[in-house]
């Protein structure tokens, strides 16, 4: 099928080929892969389904057009089977290393992809959805609690948002490029008011890119504003990451413009949810350069290497900032996070898990990325309220700015402390670069501060490009986005 001549062999060969120039497959532990068997598969697909694809290898070229036929964007080649069951084990050799500890986290480079595919049709180059399957499949081993699912590949998974659109004890983000349904798979539900289904509603969240052209500034804003502050109100106990690469510039499906490097920061980002238990699985990427270059920076950060300064940082764009505007206000009913800015730093002295979070990644990370520093001071002053674990998230975040060039000043009293202890402080733990303890799931914030800071937030959004969430649109269009509350406005 010519609409699929860009899913070829050479993206891994290249993929690999980087990792060992850059000296990074020789500083990663390999995991032997193995078939993935009919119970993993059925995890998320139907019998008929698999039944189906198993005849696949003994079908003429005929049969294999004729079987073709009735999916979208997808081709069958007679090993193609064999693949997606080795694709498959692989990402969940990985998840069963990370979930026993055996690794920190790790990246599956596989092939076919699998986000497209559903329960029972193949669909855009994918036959088994590998992260899907491998989320079903901790849930039921492991008896994880809550999965976080990132798909920054530039398509829509349909097929990921449509095995857990009821579930939610999985919680699945993409963006996807989409341009008010042009873009392929032109589905109504990929679009930012589709947001999970009864016991399910606010789990599923979907920025739609309305326009080509987006930049690394666009994506980290809905990670700082969208994302991250969701996430870390849900508290998974592990991150899947639909690990696609055409979102990156040059690639001839995504037509975006963010850098390679961008994808070392979106990694960090999530690596300290869930203790760092993170699992990233190959999905698209049809560039081979930025694929590879990507594929690099990816590795870079789940070795724990500074991320390098982040590129251009102007600001989002207007299209993306209705996007973001539009997420942020179908979501406000599920996440108590999304319903005001930031929240109370001041009078609660920070005692506040929740409100001090939300300010860390509302107002400090946005301001820190966009005034792009190059060197880091952190002080600890004594009676700061932070407890160790807010702390080590903070250490951690920051650790994304300057190259990684922190210079920590810690209170003299928890340091006395923690030589008591004979443990290690959690300070030295974070630069040594192990993941922040979980916080668990964060309470609504308390709103005194609220006001305040908000007046900040005006303030300072003028200067500060990453601090905005709403664009030059709404002054034409305001009226008809009704659902907006007067905080937000
Ligand atoms: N211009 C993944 O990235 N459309 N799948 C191809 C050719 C299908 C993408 C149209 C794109 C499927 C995993
Ligand atoms: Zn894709």
């Amino acid at each position: 099928n010519p609409a699929c001549k860009i899913e070829v062999p050479e993206r891994l060969v290249v993929s690999y080929g980087a990792l060992v120039e850059n000296g990074l497959a020789d500083r990663c532990v390999s995991i032997p892969v193995r078939e993935a068997t009919d119970a993993d598969i059925l995890l998320v697909h139907s019998e008929e389904y698999l039944e189906a694809v198993k005849k696949t290898p003994y079908m003429t070229l005929e049969e294999l057009k004729e079987f073709t036929l009735q999916y979208g964007d997808v081709y069958f080649h007679p090993n193609i089977y064999h693949c997606a069951k080795l694709a498959l084990g692989a990402t969940l050799q990985l998840v069963d290393n990370v979930m026993t500890g055996k690794v920190r986290n790790g990246l599956a480079l596989v092939r076919p992809p699998g986000h497209h595919s559903m329960r029972s049709a193949a669909s855009g180059f994918c036959i088994f959805n590998n992260v899907a399957i491998a989320a079903q499949y901790v849930k039921q081993k492991y008896g994880v609690k809550r999965v976080l699912i990132v798909d920054w590949d530039i398509h829509h998974g349909q097929g990921v948002q449509y095995s857990f659109e009821d579930d939610p004890s999985v919680l699945y983000f993409s963006w996807h490029r989409y341009e008010h349904q042009k873009f392929w798979p032109n589905l109504r539900e990929s679009d930012f008011d589709v947001v999970g289904k009864e016991k399910g509603a606010g789990s599923t969240i979907n920025v739609p890119w309305n326009k080509v052209k987006m930049q690394n500034s666009d994506y980290l804003s809905i990670f700082f504003h969208v994302l991250l502050p969701v996430a870390y109100e849900f508290s998974p106990d592990l991150v899947l990451v639909c690990a696609g690469f055409d979102s990156a510039i040059g690639d001839p499906e995504g037509e975006m413009c963010a850098t390679p490097d961008i994808f070392a920061h979106l990694t960090h980002l999530l690596m300290n949810l869930a203790g760092g238990k993170l699992c990233a699985v190959l999905e698209g990427g049809y560039n081979l350069k930025s694929l590879a270059q990507s594929v690099c920076q990816t590795v870079h950060s789940l070795l724990g290497d500074p991320a390098p300064r982040p590129a251009n940082l102007e600001g989002p764009c207007n299209s993306a900032l209705e996007s973001l505007q539009c997420v942020r206000s179908a979501h406000r009913k599920y996440w108590s996070c999304l319903k005001h800015f930031y929240i109370s730093v001041l009078s609660q002295g920070c005692s506040d898990a929740s409100g001090f979070i939300q300010a860390v990644l509302g107002l400090l990370l946005p301001l820190g990325y966009e005034y792009d520093p190059s060197l880091v001071l952190l002080v600890q002053t004594p009676g700061s309220g932070i407890c160790d674990s807010v702390w080590q998230q903070l250490t951690g975040l920051l650790q994304g700015l300057a190259q990684g060039h922190i210079l920590v000043a810690v209170n003299p009293c928890s340091f006395l402390h923690s030589v008591e202890r004979t443990c290690i402080d959690p300070t030295c733990s974070s630069l040594l670069g192990d993941a922040a303890p979980s916080l668990g799931q964060l309470h609504a914030a308390p709103p005194e501060d609220v006001e305040a800071v908000e007046n900040l937030r005006q303030r300072l959004k003028a200067d500060w490009k990453l601090l905005q969430t709403t664009g030059e649109f709404m002054k034409a269009t305001s009226l008809s986005y009704t659902n907006v509350t007067s905080t937000e406005l």
